[in-house]
């Protein structure tokens, strides 16, 4: 029996599209075909493997602007973002391009015979995407997987499947045959299950909560299945007071505020030297204000609206009438799913606001004395994904990122994505990374081979 779901346009509550959920009948189908697809796709020619996953990423670059355009009205995304996102996606295609031809094996000495190693596919993976970036999260999990000989079944979550449905018709513009990758948008309780439970799905890619993740680890631990886990943050902005504090304060909003703070990486906990914490909090509180809320589609905007409403009110919980309010932003009246950029001043790490993933527009600035304290309160969290580290001191920037416990630190700088590079989380936050060279190995096999002479 299949189902719809109305995607709502979280900026205006109006009803953009309906999409068909799948059902766990149809999910399983779709499994057993990109089943049967693996070994056509294995005898792919390394070279023209590259080649399709090029024309994938030149055909989304061609539409950028409507993958972006579709983004703005389904997650509320400024346009800005949403281009750079669906760029993302392209740039992501074009590096994993370069690996079918460079899976290389090694030849390893040993007596007696030739030794050989492969790096053979998995087989069937289920990827399982969250609201929050629903290009980049589904090309970080899809782009490497195809590129090592791995057939994908794709789940977008519920809220946000436009865009993972157009970049589906895009790999078959491509060439990518139909079964290879296939997007099916449905509910996480049936169609990520099934991804969970299904003994032809070798492995899932998950990204979305810690909660979810841990039960997703554990159906999966009952197969020996291979898993990624992309969770949760609560990410320190750690500004010492040799920092530049001008470029600090400016630059600490978009850290935490950027897609309406609904980032794992956000850094929703800014650390500051109390020799410098009246004169950053003076400079906060105009780059606060200023940050321009509204229209989503509209080119100056900063900052949209949040998901949804169920998420709006989770958010607005934090920030009751009690809450330590410093000051605050602004954010559009009316329809929509609002909530202004906000600043609190929570008493202690140990406050829900210090230590809790919002996962909204809400940032807390707590003030540290020293460089030992600022380690051990940028560790005071079960989460380890990202985080800043601000400071003119060389070698005070290497002590202190190597003793926060986090996956992705940046020194004078929020960016923690870069897909050149490793991205994933300590502790809580994840297991596995994606992105960079290290991907294709969570995406294959070792196979060794030994002939005797
Ligand atoms: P979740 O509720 O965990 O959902 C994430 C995805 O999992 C959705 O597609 C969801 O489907 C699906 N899902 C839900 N229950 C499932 C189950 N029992 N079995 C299989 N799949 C299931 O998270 P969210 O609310 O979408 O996203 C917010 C969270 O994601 C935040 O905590 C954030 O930190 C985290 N996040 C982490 C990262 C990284 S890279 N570490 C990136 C983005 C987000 P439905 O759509 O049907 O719910």
């Amino acid at each position: 029996m299949s189902t719809t779901f109305e995607v709502i346009n979280p900026a205006t509550e109006q009803v953009v599209r309906s999409v068909e959920l799948t059902s766990a009948e149809d999910t399983d189908a779709a499994i057993r075909r990109a089943h049967a697809a693996l070994p056509s796709w294995r005898a792919v020619a390394p070279g023209d493997r590259a080649r399709l996953l090029r024309r994938f990423a030149d055909a989304v670059d061609n539409d950028i602007e409507y993958l972006a355009q579709l983004e703005v009205v389904n997650s509320g995304h400024t346009i800005g973002n949403a281009r750079w996102e669906a760029g993302n996606v392209r740039d992501v295609l074009h590096y994993y391009a370069a690996a079918p031809e460079r899976l290389i094996g090694k030849q390893i000495p040993v007596p007696g015979g030739l030794n050989v190693t492969f790096h053979e596919p998995l087989g069937v993976v289920g990827v399982i995407v969250p609201w929050n970036f629903p290009m980049p999260i589904a090309g970080w999990g899809f782009a490497p997987a195809l590129a090592a000989g791995n057939t994908v079944v794709l789940k977008p979550a519920e809220l946000t499947p436009l865009t993972a449905l157009r970049l589906a018709e895009l790999a078959r513009e491509a060439g990518i045959p139909e079964d290879v990758f296939q997007v099916l948008p449905g509910k996480g309780s049936v169609v990520g299950q099934r991804f969970v439970e299904h003994p032809l799905v070798r492995k899932v890619v998950f990204t979305g909560s810690t909660e979810v993740g841990k039960q997703i680890m554990a159906g999966c631990a009952a197969q020996v299945k291979r898993v990624t886990l992309e969770l949760g943050g609560k990410n320190a902005n750690v500004v010492f007071d040799d920092a530049d504090l001008e470029k600090a304060a400016a630059t600490a909003p978009y850290g935490v505020f950027d897609n309406a703070g609904q980032d794992c990486c956000a850094r929703s906990l800014i650390l500051v030297q109390s020799t410098v914490y009246d004169r950053f909090m003076e400079l906060l509180e105009p780059a606060v204000r200023g940050v321009v809320v509204g229209d989503p589609g509209a080119e100056s905007t900063e900052m949209g609206p949040l998901i949804s409403a169920g998420h709006l009110a989770k958010v607005a919980s934090y920030v009751d009438d009690d809450a330590p309010v410093a000051f605050r932003g602004s954010a559009p009246e009316g329809a929509g799913y609002w909530f202004p950029p906000t600043v609190v001043t929570p008493p202690g790490l140990d406050h829900p606001l210090a230590g809790e993933e919002i996962f909204g527009p809400v940032v807390a600035v707590v003030p540290f004395e020293s460089e030992a304290d600022a380690v051990r309160m940028a560790n005071h969290t079960e989460y380890g994904l990202s985080g800043s580290i601000w400071t003119r001191d060389v070698g005070r920037a290497l002590r202190v990122s190597r003793g926060v416990e986090a996956g992705n630190l940046s020194v004078n700088s929020h960016s923690s994505v870069r897909y050149w590079t490793p991205f994933g989380g300590f502790k809580q936050s994840g297991l596995g990374r994606e992105l960079g060279p290290d991907a294709l190995d969570a995406f294959t096999e070792t196979k060794n081979v030994f002939i005797s002479s």
